[in-house]
């Protein structure tokens, strides 16, 4: 049986990472955690290029226009949606995890969603590399494991 299974070796790979300055306490953190997942699993530091937007809702067109530029083995979108800061919470995170999803597809780049929505910013620190582990981290790894996927499949 042929089994295809992505690694954690980011070696020789290019990666953008987009992040939010909304919450930016928080995102700074999980900016943090994907790039020491990135360059502990081989990529160096020369092909991880930072982009940073305004606000969660901003990331899906700047993640497919990252996609599409041919440019990075995978997109990783690191943001925080925190429901007691807007009420329009369920809009921007719904949004933003629909778009990033089509972000992916259409561009056949693979883009990890790594935005968090909590209820208020202790459960989103707690969750970027507090109590919880660090989402960015996480992203970062699902990033390298379907970018080494991806490369199998071609
Ligand atoms: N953006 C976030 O990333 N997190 C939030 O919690 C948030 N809140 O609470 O409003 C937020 N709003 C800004 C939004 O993403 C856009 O930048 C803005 O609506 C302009 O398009």
């Amino acid at each position: 049986m042929e089994k295809l299974e992505g690694k954690l070796n980011a070696t020789g790979m290019k990666f953008a990472i987009v992040a939010s300055r909304f919450n930016s306490l928080v995102t700074r953190q999980l900016i943090a955690g994907a790039e020491d997942c990135l360059t502990r699993h081989g990529a160096a530091d020369a092909d991880i290029t930072l982009v940073w937007i305004p606000g969660s809702f901003e990331m899906p067109l700047v993640a497919k226009r990252l996609g599409e530029s041919g440019r990075f083995d995978a997109v990783i979108c690191l943001g925080a949606v925190i429901r007691g800061q807007t009420p329009h919470f369920e809009y921007v995170a719904a949004e933003v995890a629909k778009g990033i999803a089509q972000a992916s597809l259409s561009t056949g780049v693979p883009i990890a969603f790594g935005v968090l929505t909590t209820d208020n910013i202790e459960q989103a620190l707690d969750r970027a590399g507090m109590k919880v582990g660090n989402k960015g981290a996480d992203a970062a790894a699902v990033a390298i494991e379907m970018a080494d996927l991806l490369k199998l499949m071609d």
